[in-house]
């Protein structure tokens, strides 16, 4: 019935399902005079606190709510283990706002109980870019649960964008809400399939037998695309330019000036303290032109029974991008040979730094090489949603054109 849901900005289940488009556009418009300059009570005995994440002792604090509280798969197997540093990543991108970092505490013990996040992004409708947030990290202490704490923290984080002028979002999560714009499946690649085995994330197929599932994942030793190299800080023009001309053919996808690409793509290695989050890896040619570039970031889980493992490394697809997919007319064939040896050579690096799984989505172009690189479906789908913005819907699935 979607009590809290049903009264937001957001499209009914039952909209937009004749085979007319309808126009895309904002479902309310508001002025920023209009939103109220305070938050609305909390439930007594709790208040309101913006994080600061530059303070560690804060950062912290964040970490181990959400180490606790944050996404389990169905299972309750394993749960979401972001690090401190995959955290400010995360929620520290240029142009990042503090009080768009807000928490909930205990009014005595201070104790931190819930947590709701926004960035900034620059969003692409199909023709529109919309000056827009991306909601993440919603967390609450399970003593909390099923208390109507939800619907107070997003309409808190809603008030917050709006006070700067931002009056659309995007969001995703594993549960249904009104009304899903795309949705994805995710799909994973053993590398350390034993220990996979081990922790009860990877099957052992009927008439299968450990040995071969082994020798089914093994991973090569080296590289194979002639002038793949790490991303240097030289190369963020280069790769900012390719990747825009690449996500312009998608219907959804965010807009990254070359600031946003040196943070979301590139390693600090000024930065000793911090543990790297996010490998990048371009193809310079003969020419000394970027041609490709392809990126994965690192995600940990938390095995929560008992296990012989504590935790699971897996690295998370991220962007790429390829001059191969840029002719007109794209040659679908070229396409899939280059994307299926950057994925495969990135497989390399993954198995290099010790990652046991390779996660990627059913999106962009993926669908040219999941299979073939041995990546098989999982259970979760991730539904993809945009607060007060009314859209078609866009195509998931691998096989389709047009995704995310
Ligand atoms: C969810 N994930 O349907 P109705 S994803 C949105 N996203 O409302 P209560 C959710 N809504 O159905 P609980 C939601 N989960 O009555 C539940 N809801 O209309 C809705 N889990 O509230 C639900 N993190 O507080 C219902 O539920 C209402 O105590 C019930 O808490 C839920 O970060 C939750 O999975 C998820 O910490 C916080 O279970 C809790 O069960 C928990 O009684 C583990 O709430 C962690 C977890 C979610 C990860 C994520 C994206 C969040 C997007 C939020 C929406 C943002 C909208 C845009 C705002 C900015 C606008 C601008 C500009
Ligand atoms: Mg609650």
């Amino acid at each position: 019935s979607y009590k809290f849901w049903s009264t937001q900005p957001v499209p009914k289940f039952d909209e937009g399902d004749t085979n007319q488009p309808i126009e895309e556009g904002p479902i309310k418009i508001q002025t920023v005079d209009e939103i109220p300059k305070e938050p609305a009570p909390l439930l007594d005995g709790f208040e309101w606190a913006t994080l600061d994440l530059l303070d560690d002792a804060q950062l912290k604090e964040v970490w181990e709510l959400l180490n606790g509280h944050y996404v389990e798969d169905d299972e309750a197997m394993f749960r979401f283990n972001y690090s401190t540093s995959i955290l400010k990543w995360a929620m520290m991108p240029p142009g990042w706002k503090k009080q768009w970092h807000r928490g909930v505490r205990a009014s005595q013990s201070k104790k931190l109980v819930a947590f709701i996040a926004a960035i900034p992004v620059e969003l692409r409708v199909r023709d529109k870019v919309l000056h827009a947030s991306e909601v993440n990290f919603l967390c609450i202490h399970k003593k909390l649960r099923s208390k109507r704490l939800t619907p107070v923290l997003i309409k808190e984080i809603t008030r917050l964008c709006n006070l700067e002028g931002v009056f659309q979002a995007i969001y995703t999560g594993g549960i249904v809400l009104p009304k899903p714009v795309s949705t994805c499946r995710y799909y994973h690649r053993a590398i350390n399939w034993q220990k996979l085995y081990e922790v009860g994330f990877s099957p052992l197929p009927p008439k299968s037998k450990p040995q071969l599932q082994i020798r089914k994942y093994a991973v090569p030793e080296k590289t194979s695309i002639r002038g793949l190299r790490e991303m240097q800080k030289k190369d963020v023009g280069a790769v900012q330019d390719l990747l825009t001309r690449y996500l312009a053919k998608y219907e959804l996808a965010a807009e990254f000036d070359k600031q946003e690409v040196e943070h979301w793509l590139l390693h600090n290695k000024k930065n000793a303290l911090e543990e790297q989050v996010v490998w990048t890896y371009v193809v310079e040619d003969e020419h000394k032109k970027i041609t490709d570039f392809i990126s994965f970031y690192c995600l940990e889980s938390s095995v929560i029974g008992p296990s012989k493992h504590s935790n699971v490394r897996a690295a998370y697809l991220f962007y790429y991008a390829t001059e191969a997919g840029l002719t007109t007319p794209v040659d679908r064939e070229a396409l899939k040979t280059r994307l299926n040896a950057l994925v495969s050579d990135s497989l390399v690096f993954c198995k290099q730094y010790n990652f046991d799984v390779y996660n990627a989505l059913s999106l962009m172009d993926n669908g040219l090489f999941l299979e073939e690189q041995k990546f098989g479906p999982g259970d979760g789908q991730l539904h993809y949603y945009l607060f007060n913005y009314r859209a078609n819907p866009i195509a998931g699935g691998v096989d389709k054109r047009n995704r995310l």
